[in-house]
């Protein structure tokens, strides 16, 4: 039965069926499927295929815009499970996705984790350019900067905004973590991060590591 609702998930998104995606999440949820199933069998892998059609020259642009629609549709229903906590606070995230990339469900997503695993999260959006990063770690004072990129063309502005952390003297008042797809472990040790995650479980995990707290 859960296999129904994966799928009927997975081809909602597909086809960028919004209001498809939220009945189906929601008659999961009440047959008791596990919000974190719903996430990574349905609404990720779904985005995936995505990927895979825009790929294959089957999905164009608008398309793989309705469904990153119908999947932060879903998502949203998703949110006040995944980040419900309980976790006492532990310590503060400002993040963002680089200058240039629109992309931000994987960063909403680690976003979401890390709230719930007691972190607080200022989130700075997308599009966010090393100047703003670096007036962001000045004012929020974080513990921790993260980074999301999605495009090989932009994952330099983690470069450019370490760059721009030692130039204005904060380098060392923060540790930075950085994701998405195009990168590596390598690249974040390039750019001297203090460390990547592959997923937003991973980036959790991280997270606590880099500032010196037991995984929770
Ligand atoms: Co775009 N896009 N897109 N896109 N898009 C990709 C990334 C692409 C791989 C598709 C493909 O060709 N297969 C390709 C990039 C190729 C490359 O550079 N190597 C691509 C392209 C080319 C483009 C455009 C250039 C297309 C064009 O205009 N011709 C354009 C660029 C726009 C721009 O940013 N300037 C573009 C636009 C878009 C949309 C706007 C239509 C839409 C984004 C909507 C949105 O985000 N609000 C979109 C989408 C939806 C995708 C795909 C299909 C899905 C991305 C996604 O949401 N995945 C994507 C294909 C794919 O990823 N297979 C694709 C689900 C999400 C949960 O995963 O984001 O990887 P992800 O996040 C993961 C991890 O990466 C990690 O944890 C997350 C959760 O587990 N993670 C972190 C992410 N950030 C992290 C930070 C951390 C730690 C972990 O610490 C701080």
């Amino acid at each position: 039965m859960e296999l129904v609702h994966l799928d009927a998930i997975r081809d909602a998104v597909i086809a960028g069926k919004q209001d498809t995606v939220k009945e189906a999440v929601l008659r999961a949820l009440e047959e008791g499927v596990r919000p974190e199933r719903l996430l990574n069998e349905g609404l990720i892998p779904a985005m995936s295929r995505v990927g895979a059609l825009f790929e294959e020259k089957e999905f164009f642009v608008p398309e793989m815009m309705v469904a990153a629609i119908a999947m932060q549709a879903g998502l949203a229903l998703l949110k006040p499970l995944l980040s419900a906590t309980d976790a006492e606070y532990v310590g503060k995230v400002v993040i963002g996705t680089v200058k240039g990339d629109l992309h931000d469900i994987g960063k909403n997503l680690v976003g979401m984790m890390l709230e719930g695993t007691g972190f607080k999260v200022v989130d700075l959006g997308v599009d966010v350019s090393a100047e703003r990063f670096v007036v962001a770690v000045r004012e929020e004072r974080p513990d921790i900067l993260g980074m999301s990129a999605l495009l090989t063309t932009t994952m330099g502005g983690m470069d450019s905004t370490m760059e721009a952390l030692e130039k204005a003297g904060v380098r060392g008042a923060v540790k930075v973590i950085v994701g998405g797809a195009p990168l590596t472990e390598e690249y974040a040790t390039r750019i001297g991060a203090d460390g990547y995650a592959p997923d937003a479980g991973k980036a959790t995990s991280l997270a606590r590591r880099v500032i010196g707290i037991a995984p929770g």
